[in-house]
């Protein structure tokens, strides 16, 4: 289903309505910044390093959301959004290093309030184009005036050279629209082997850096 922009002028009544519907997807990200702030602060206390070097979190876009619906095929309702677009709440955390992904989300494992509804592990199982991150979707409570609501929040973590690439890569896709050339393709490949080989090489890194701090004085 493709939409002309007489579709999405039509659509505008519509958004309206959703506004409303949309702010609880705020709310969600407004508990999930604080409870990213939490960890990043205590686990800084306690490791003596912050596994999360940035967060960022957007909620999706009124033109984005009915973009995904048309090409999932799917009618323009806010049941329809709410049960198939899984990111309408979005947060990506930046790590320094590979470790630092897995602790987070073994941190996050321990949160009873979330719900875990999927892992997707793009760090083991990257994409054909070289696309790596980890994707966590959960569900949170949000506590409003009249009862509980459910939102699901999509989670990316990933490192400084992920994000890196994702970016350039996804303005690259956005600039072209979406017609790359087969030698951009392989390029791009070629930096996320690149970016991958970083992420390796300063995991390591660090590793010898933890090493040499444990081992005591008269060893070095
Ligand atoms: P935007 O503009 O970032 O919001 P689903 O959400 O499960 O229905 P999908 O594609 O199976 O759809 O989910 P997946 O694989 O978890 O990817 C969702 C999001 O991950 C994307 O959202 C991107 O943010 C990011 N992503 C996935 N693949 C790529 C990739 O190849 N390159 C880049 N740069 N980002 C990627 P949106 O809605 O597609 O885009």
């Amino acid at each position: 289903m493709q939409l002309t922009k007489e579709d999405m002028a039509n659509l505008k009544d519509v958004m309206e309505n959703w506004k409303n519907e949309l702010l609880v997807y705020k709310f969600a990200l407004d508990q999930m910044n604080t409870k990213f702030s939490i960890i990043s602060q205590e686990y800084n206390l306690i490791h003596g390093h912050n596994p999360i070097e940035h967060t960022k979190s957007r909620v999706k876009s009124f033109e984005s959301i009915v973009n995904k619906l048309a090409r999932k095929n799917l009618e323009v309702t806010t049941a329809h959004a709410k049960e198939h677009i899984h990111d309408i709440a979005g947060v990506r955390i930046i790590c320094s290093f590979l470790s630092d992904i897995y602790n987070v989300v073994d941190i996050l494992k321990q949160h009873n309030d979330l719900e875990i509804l999927g892992i997707k592990d793009y760090i083991k199982n990257p994409k054909e184009n070289g696309y790596r991150s980890l994707h966590l979707l959960i569900e949170t409570p949000v506590y409003l005036t009249n009862g509980v609501e459910r939102v699901k929040v999509e989670i990316q973590i990933r490192t400084i050279a992920m994000d890196f690439w994702a970016s350039l890569e996804h303005k690259i896709h956005y600039k072209l629209n979406n017609a790359v050339p087969e030698l951009l393709t392989e390029d791009l490949k070629e930096a996320a082997n690149i970016a991958n080989y970083l992420d390796e090489k300063m995991h390591g890194i660090n590793n010898e850096v933890d090493s040499a701090k444990k081992e005591p004085e008269e060893e070095r």
